[in-house]
């Protein structure tokens, strides 16, 4: 994928990035936790109606998500943001810190984070560090207002965080790629449609299958991202006379 200097870059990434790193997706195979579709335990009513069995979902993918490093997928993103600096952008949908651990720093996860807590109430206590886990009997804890603490993420039917950073940077990238994301849960699936709209967009996408919006794409490129994003980037510098090196 040739990417020109004048070229800004959006990224936006979901479950199938992490899958190499041993974190397992949504919708595939081994997609269901205990039988439940993460549809019906990552909602708001799920909460109000079984906030232990909640907490142990949470619980068990914190244990899960302390044991697993980072991929050549997460790598080759944060090599191509230190070639393109503030022309780079990554967007994630998931909520694991391999972004992070990997160098990623120009990026927002508009599903929260696994290791972050809240109230959840709207009170004054924002949202805070934490892994935490729930273990046999103990209680979920309290906020000092009264509140039961709850994962800061972004459940189903709750609204995604930083939209509105996002689509700025959409609306001014020149190249879109989506990275192992089945493209069935909005308003991320929608994204690439919305880049298309600035009408200079080249869209591209990484996985190992089509994704439900693959028409939305330019270009598909089938594989697993660990082995297809290192080896997909070409980037062209723009070595302009001001910065020619001295004869
Ligand atoms: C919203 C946090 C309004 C949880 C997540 C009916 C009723 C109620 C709601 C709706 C409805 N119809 C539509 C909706 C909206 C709903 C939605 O889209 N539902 C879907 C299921 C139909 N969306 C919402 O409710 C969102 N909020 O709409 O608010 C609004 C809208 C706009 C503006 C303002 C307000 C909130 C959605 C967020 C839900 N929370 N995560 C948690 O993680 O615990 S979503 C959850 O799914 C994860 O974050 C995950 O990242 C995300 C998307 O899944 P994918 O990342 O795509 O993962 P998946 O398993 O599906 O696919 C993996 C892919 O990887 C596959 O394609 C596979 O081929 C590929 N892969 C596998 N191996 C590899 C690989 N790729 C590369 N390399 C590999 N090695």
């Amino acid at each position: 994928m040739h990417i020109g200097p004048a070229d800004r870059v959006f990224v936006l990434t979901g479950a199938g990035i992490s899958a190499e790193s041993g974190l397992p997706t949504f919708r595939g195979p081994n997609g269901l936790w205990r039988g439940h579709r993460v549809e019906e335990v990552a909602s708001p009513i799920a909460w109000a109606r079984d906030a232990r069995l909640v907490w142990t979902f949470y619980s068990e993918r914190r244990r899960k998500h302390r044991t697993v490093e980072p991929n050549p997928g997460h790598h080759a993103l944060v090599q191509l943001e230190g070639a393109l600096g503030e022309r780079f952008f990554l967007c994630t949908q998931n909520v694991d810190r391999l972004h992070e651990q990997a160098g990623s720093e120009r990026l927002v996860h508009m599903h929260g984070k696994i290791f972050q807590s809240r109230c959840e109430r709207e009170c004054s206590l924002p949202p805070f560090d934490d892994d935490w886990t729930l273990e046999g009997e103990a209680a979920i804890p309290r906020c000092p207002c009264g509140g039961r603490i709850r994962p800061h993420i972004c459940w189903f039917g709750e609204t995604p965080f930083e939209l509105e950073r996002i689509f700025a940077e959409l609306s001014r990238s020149t190249i879109f790629l989506a990275v192992g994301t089945s493209g069935v849960v909005e308003p991320a699936a929608s994204f690439v449609r919305f880049a298309r709209r600035n009408g200079r967009v080249r869209t591209f996408y990484v996985g190992p299958e089509e994704p439900a919006n693959a028409a939305s794409f330019d270009e598909v490129f089938l594989g697993p991202s660990g082995e297809v994003l290192p080896k997909l980037f070409r980037v062209e510098q723009d070595f302009s006379p001001a910065e020619k090196a001295p004869q």
